[in-house]
């Protein structure tokens, strides 16, 4: 059993899509759960690859193919996920903030959230303050997932918040924010609900916001 879970991680981390697609149904045949698949192969994955692009072993190409392959794996999950689900733990709408084109961690953050049973309303990348107001607008989710990679976008989100204030719609959803560069104290700053620093917490602390605890997660 855990030899198949072996296979799909090194299939996603060799960004071998289709291998990893035939890895997740085996091992989905073999009746291991959703979540057991997403925490003993895929999730390992990243934190592989992450150590091996900060070693300088791996290049930004690599990252991108094995993520385009951990989707391949997911897409393979999806119709289970939802049936298991049932029902939509919360709406979170995410993006990645205005200039910046970074991603991967979204992507990432997303399919945590999706396996985790939260329906989620993606952005995209070079997300304008004004959509993501008008998209709580539109929406009403539970949760606003802000992400910026770069040290220069850090001001976006900043920008979104407050334009949430001046929209008179800061009451309405909880924000949590994330990306390389943002600290939990500057998300204290930026009087946001939470930061979370991967996947993981991410999923986590919107468990929180959604339930409106106050999580280790909260700022
Ligand atoms: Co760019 N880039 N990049 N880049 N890039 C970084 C971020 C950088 C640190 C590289 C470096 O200089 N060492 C640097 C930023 C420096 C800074 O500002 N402090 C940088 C730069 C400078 C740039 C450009 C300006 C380069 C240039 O053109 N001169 C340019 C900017 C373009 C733009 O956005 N306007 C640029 C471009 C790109 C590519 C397009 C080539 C590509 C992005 C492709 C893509 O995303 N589709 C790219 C990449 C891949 C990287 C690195 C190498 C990898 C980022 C990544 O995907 N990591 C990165 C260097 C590095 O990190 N080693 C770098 C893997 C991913 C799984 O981790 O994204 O951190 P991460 O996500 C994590 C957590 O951060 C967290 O959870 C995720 C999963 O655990 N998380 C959240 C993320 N969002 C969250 C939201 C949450 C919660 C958690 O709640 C809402």
């Amino acid at each position: 059993m855990e030899e198949i879970l072996d296979q799909l991680q090194e299939a996603i981390e060799n960004g071998e899509t289709q291998k990893a697609m035939n890895k997740t149904k085996d091992a989905l045949n073999m009746g291991l759960r959703t979540d057991k698949i997403i925490k003993t192969a895929i999730n390992p994955a990243f934190r592989d690859l992450g150590q091996k692009m900060f070693d300088g072993e791996i290049y930004v190409t690599d990252v991108l193919m094995a993520s385009r392959a951990a989707h391949a794996a997911m897409y393979v999950m999806e119709p289970i996920i939802s049936r298991s689900t049932g029902q939509t733990k919360g709406i979170v709408t995410i993006g990645t903030v205005a200039g910046d084109l970074h991603d991967i961690g979204k992507n990432l953050v997303i399919m945590m959230l999706q396996g985790s049973g939260y329906t989620v309303i993606d952005l995209g990348i070079d997300v304008p303050v004004e959509d993501f107001v008008e998209a709580i607008r539109t929406h009403k989710p539970d949760v606003l997932a802000l992400s910026s990679l770069l040290t220069t976008t850090l001001p976006e989100l900043d920008a979104t918040l407050e334009a949430l204030v001046e929209a008179g719609l800061r009451s309405q959803v909880k924000v949590i924010v994330g990306g390389a560069p943002v600290t939990r104290e500057y998300a204290a700053r930026i009087k946001a609900d939470a930061y979370a620093n991967d996947l993981f917490e991410a999923s986590e602390a919107v468990g929180d916001l959604v339930k409106n605890r106050i999580g280790v997660y909260a700022v």
